[in-house]
């Protein structure tokens, strides 16, 4: 059966209180770096929910990089080395549904940028390191909630140059992204993006991130992967952002 619209954001209010998820911890070839919100992750107040850049006059535009404190620098940084295996992992407060509720199907993305102590990182400094989306039969936010636990693995580039990055991460459902959200202010994809503070040192690297990609300019709320509806039948689905980035 395919829920209305009126419904599905019915649902959506009635599920708000903990429907969603924050990054909790870190893992570097698996070794668990311990639980990292405020400590090396930036983590948002609540659970920082972003929408694509509506409200540049209430200052929340900047929030789509690195969320509601990814001005506010936290005192730790995960050590690394180019080409470690990390892993990320999604955590939300109810027994029931620890890592993310089922109506939360879309992909999951990552970037990297030099590091920043001040600024919300929302210029264009970005530069895509992995990303997952549809692999039939399941979403990357399916894969993450029904087999690991809310982890989520990838690989820093080996070209990576030693020095100190933000690592950002988001999920993004498209439970309500039938309808766009310049459209319908309710509707539209949600963003979960959390930025982790990484020290990297070590390997023969010189690569620089140097997509220049910049959030609030290259997402776009007509882009294919945001204008999207999951709730018919479809094969493919459009990744949004620029291609990974080749690390020379
Ligand atoms: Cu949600």
């Amino acid at each position: 059966m395919l829920l209305n619209g009126a419904l599905l954001a019915l649902l959506a209010l009635a599920t708000t209180a903990s429907a969603h998820t924050t990054m909790s911890r870190v893992f570097v070839n698996g070794v668990d770096q311990g639980e990292g919100k405020n400590k090396y992750i930036r983590s948002p107040v609540n659970d920082g929910q972003v929408q694509l850049q509506l409200d540049k006059k209430n200052n929340t535009a900047p929030f789509i990089a690195c969320n509601s404190k990814g001005d506010i620098a936290v005192p730790q940084f995960v050590k690394a080395s180019p080409g470690d295996k990390l892993t990320f992992q999604w955590f939300r407060e109810d027994p029931k549904e620890p890592v993310i509720d089922p109506s939360h199907k879309g992909p999951i993305l990552t970037y990297i940028a030099p590091f920043f102590a001040t600024g919300f990182g929302d210029g264009p400094i970005w530069s895509k390191i992995a990303e997952e989306g549809f692999v039939s039969p399941a979403w990357a936010t399916e894969r993450m909630r029904n087999f690991t636990g809310g982890m989520v693995d990838f690989n820093l580039p080996k070209t990576l140059a030693p020095g100190k990055y933000m690592v950002r991460q988001e999920l993004i459902p498209l439970h309500l992204a039938d309808r766009r959200g310049d459209i319908e202010k309710t509707r539209g994809p949600e963003f979960y993006p959390s930025c982790v503070q990484f020290d990297v040192a070590g390997g023969s690297g010189t690569a620089v991130p140097n997509q220049n990609f910049d959030f609030n300019k290259g997402y776009k709320f007509t882009d294919p992967g945001f204008d999207f509806n999951i709730h018919i039948p479809f094969t493919t689905y459009p990744i949004p952002g620029p291609p990974i980035w080749d690390a020379k």
